[in-house]
């Protein structure tokens, strides 16, 4: 693959190798049998190479029209890799896949929330379902909270995907997302589902009812399915059902009806997302601690926005057994915030420099009057008022440049604060300490994690939709 060339030489980091000069060919795109090659596609973007549009619109209603013909909740066996949140980290997901191995070996469940807050969730799609489309029956795309319009809309996918391609390919995308299952369960003992369980939630054949291709409701059973989150260890056995004012809105989930359906359909456990875990899963052992977990959670995107230090975690099930496989975080392109262009970021800076420079100016010539006055007064008899009008008009145009340069010096801190980068702060309320820090000195990680999910609180619940 040619990459773009360096003419003169002058190439910054010679160690990151530059992207590739053209996208995909057909023949690279697909391999012989007229599938989505997506060993070729995965490297491609990892080294930041674009795909037409064309060949992306084809995989995404290619994706589609798999999606569509699947049940809400669909069957897998094992052996089956469980992921949990994505979140557009692209170079943690490709990392994943090749840690957990190919889909010819092992099926693949993904529990959703593939997007948003990361900045390469269009890789992550692109990825995602050139896997789905190669494989369709081995690779399960669930659907996650954050697969639907105003999630996007809210967060950063539908800005990202009309920066790199446009509308039309976000509408499409959304259809797709529109026709993702459901639930899973696996080998006829696990239930996975991005969220967990509703109230609504008396057997599984409930599921199998909602129409699902549709942006999900504010309430009711589709919603909980993909909002829920189980309690606190410390009230799970006491409590059914609680309000969950985090998400301002659906429910938590006690021990009592999540036994009573596991029961109910001879299952062992809820596998299921949603909730980022320091150690990237967590076991809800309400049966004490040597129990087997009434829930397993699962999160995927290692170091979470850059900032939370946790561990990503996907499980494994395989042979009868289940295991947990950890991993770090791996390194990715630096963006600017926003993806905004070098141009556009350093304009506050370079408008501040010039005001400065005229306000100086300006000043130098008003000092100019001054001494002129003192000793053209000797020589000239020039009337009082007069010097006093050509100094006010001086003074005012001052007074303006003044204020204009700290309107630019206002601008420019907010761009260095980056209080809009929007996979922080959607609406540019929050997590301003989070900004304004920056990393902390000390190495702490449980204390990173905590402060992180404390300042990013605000980013969890459903936000107001129009
Ligand atoms: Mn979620």
């Amino acid at each position: 693959m040619e990459t773009l060339p360096d003419p003169c030489d002058d190439r910054v980091v010679k160690s990151v190798d530059p992207p590739p000069q053209k996208p995909l060919s057909e023949e690279m795109f697909y391999d012989s049998s007229g599938l989505p090659n997506y060993n070729v596609i995965k490297k491609h973007l990892v080294k930041e190479g674009k795909i037409h549009k064309e060949q992306f619109m084809k995989l995404i209603l290619d994706t589609t029209e798999i999606l569509k013909k699947e049940a809400n909740l669909v069957k897998v066996s094992e052996p089956v890799c469980v992921v949990g949140d994505i979140h557009g980290q692209y170079y943690d997901f490709v990392h994943l896949l090749e840690k957990a191995g190919s889909p010819k070996k092992i099926n693949y469940i993904f529990l959703g929330d593939y997007v948003d807050r990361g900045i390469f969730s269009i890789e992550c799609v692109i990825l995602l379902f050139s896997l789905k489309v190669a494989h369709p029956e081995n690779v399960i795309l669930l659907r996650g909270n954050h697969e639907c319009r105003n999630m996007t809309d809210h967060f950063t996918f539908r800005e990202e995907t009309i920066n790199k391609f446009d509308e039309e390919i976000y509408d499409h995308i959304m259809d797709a997302f529109d026709s993702m299952p459901l639930a899973a369960v696996v080998n006829d003992r696990y239930l996975a589902i991005h969220g967990g369980i509703s109230p609504d939630l008396k057997k599984l054949s409930q599921i199998t009812k909602i129409d699902r291709f549709q942006e999900p409701p504010v309430k009711g059973l589709f919603c909980d399915l993909l909002w829920s989150d189980p309690m606190n260890d410390e009230d799970a056995n006491d409590f059914e059902f609680n309000e969950n004012k985090e998400r301002e809105c659906s429910y938590l989930f006690g021990k009592k009806p999540t036994k009573k359906l596991l029961d109910n359909h001879n299952l062992m456990s809820i596998v299921r997302a949603h909730q980022v875990q320091i150690e990237g899963y967590k076991m809800h052992r309400w049966d004490g601690d040597s129990s087997f977990p009434y829930v397993i959670t699962l999160f995927s995107a290692p170091n979470y926005c850059d900032y939370y230090s946790n561990k990503a975690a996907v499980l494994i099930l395989k042979d009868g057994g289940i295991s947990i496989k950890q991993y770090d975080q791996s390194e990715h392109p630096y963006f600017l915030p926003d993806q905004l262009d070098v141009f556009s970021w350093s304009m506050p800076f370079l408008a501040e420099k010039v005001m400065s420079l005229m306000t100086n100016i300006l000043k130098q010539t008003s000092d100019d009057v001054d001494e002129n006055d003192e000793t053209s007064a000797v020589t000239e008899v020039t009337s009082a008022s007069d010097k006093m009008k050509k100094f006010g008009k001086i003074k005012t145009k001052i007074k303006t440049m003044a204020r204009v340069q700290k309107m630019f010096k206002v601008l420019k801190d907010e761009a260095e604060m980056l209080l809009k980068i929007k996979n922080m702060a959607p609406d540019g309320k929050i997590p301003r300490g989070l900004l304004l820090d920056g990393r902390p000195a000390i190495k702490n990680s449980f204390k990173e994690f905590k402060n992180a999910s404390n300042l990013d609180k605000e980013n969890e619940k459903m936000p107001n939709f129009k």
